[in-house]
């Protein structure tokens, strides 16, 4: 077992999962999407910030960005020859992008999460979710592997694969070496991220707002999941939340391309993933595009939020 905290030593990614003792195809594939990412950022560096023309299964429009990270991570996945079915943010289906390739991996992705934010500078992501064989519509307790790919002031890699979280950096190389190991969160956040329209909050949700300021947390919201839930990661002792609304039963985020797993994750940092009665890595996708509310971060506040959830909705 490698040991927790920060580390002077260049790392790379490859070797890390090596000494992590991941299978050495899932390595080829997690490293297959470390390479997606290169050209990804360098998209978003230097492309078209316009729009597709087209529209994703949400009825969201899609920018030329989307359309062209979705690609990216499409042509890289199939290439790996370790993926039989994969299921993007993007797209309507699931695909089969290898279909000899059944005993191995399926993935979901959500190539460019919020990009929408890209035309005013903001952080960004792709998120990713690994299952064994070719079953993508399964709990996410059974994932051997999330990470997300964070575009920011620097581009960050953070995966697991149940054996705990850990960070990597692009380098000037553009090589991932590793930043931290072994993430852990504290009992209660300091900071929070709420998503959504405060005035259709539940009074439960409400009431969760209410109980977070009052315990001194801070606002800290960016508009990009992969970011806010990076900061809740990185700080150790964060909340983050988009819950159900008036007019929304089930929020916005969608299981599969998001929370499951960024719940992988949390829940390996130590901390606790809810859709506000549920445990989210329990749930039963009944789509491709279901959307669930989630209240993820620090466990003492997930918990709490679920209280006030069941006692007040
Ligand atoms: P896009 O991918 O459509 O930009 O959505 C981003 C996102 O799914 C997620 O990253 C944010 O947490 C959430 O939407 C923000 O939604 P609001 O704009 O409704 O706050």
């Amino acid at each position: 077992m490698l040991e927790a905290g920060k580390t002077k030593f260049q790392i790379d990614l490859r070797r890390y999962l090596r000494e992590d003792g991941v299978d050495h195809k899932l390595i080829h594939l997690i490293c297959e999407i470390a390479e997606a990412s290169k050209y990804i950022v360098n998209s978003i560096r230097t492309g078209d910030l316009g729009v597709a023309g087209t529209s994703n299964l949400y009825g969201e429009e899609q920018l030329a960005l989307d359309v062209l990270s979705d690609r990216i991570m499409r042509k890289r996945l199939a290439k790996s020859g370790v993926v039989s079915n994969v299921a993007s943010e993007e797209t309507r289906d699931i695909i089969a992008v290898s279909p000899h390739c059944a005993g191995n991996y399926s993935v979901a992705f959500d190539p460019l999460d919020g990009s929408s934010l890209v035309d005013v500078n903001l952080a960004v992501g792709t998120i990713v979710s690994i299952y064994a064989g070719s079953d993508l519509m399964q709990p996410g307790q059974r994932q051997v592997a999330a990470l997300y790919i964070l575009y920011g002031p620097r581009t960050t890699l953070v995966y697991t694969t149940g054996n705990g979280v850990h960070e990597f950096g692009m380098n000037q190389l553009m090589e991932y070496t590793l930043l931290r190991r072994n993430i852990r969160l504290a009992p209660k956040a300091a900071i929070y991220s709420p998503g959504g329209l405060r005035n259709r909050y539940s009074p439960g949700v409400e009431n969760f707002v209410s109980y977070l300021e009052e315990n001194g947390a801070k606002l800290r919201y960016s508009g990009g999941l992969v970011p806010d839930v990076n900061q809740v990661l990185m700080k150790g002792n964060g909340m983050f939340f988009y819950p159900h609304l008036q007019g929304a039963p089930k929020g916005k985020l969608r299981l599969l391309y998001e929370l499951n797993p960024m719940a992988f994750l949390l829940e390996q940092a130590g901390g606790a993933a809810s859709n506000g009665r549920q445990r989210i890595l329990e749930l039963q996708p009944q789509a491709i595009d279901d959307c669930q509310p989630f209240f993820c971060g620090c466990c003492e506040d997930v918990a709490k939020a679920e209280e006030l959830i069941a006692n007040l909705g």
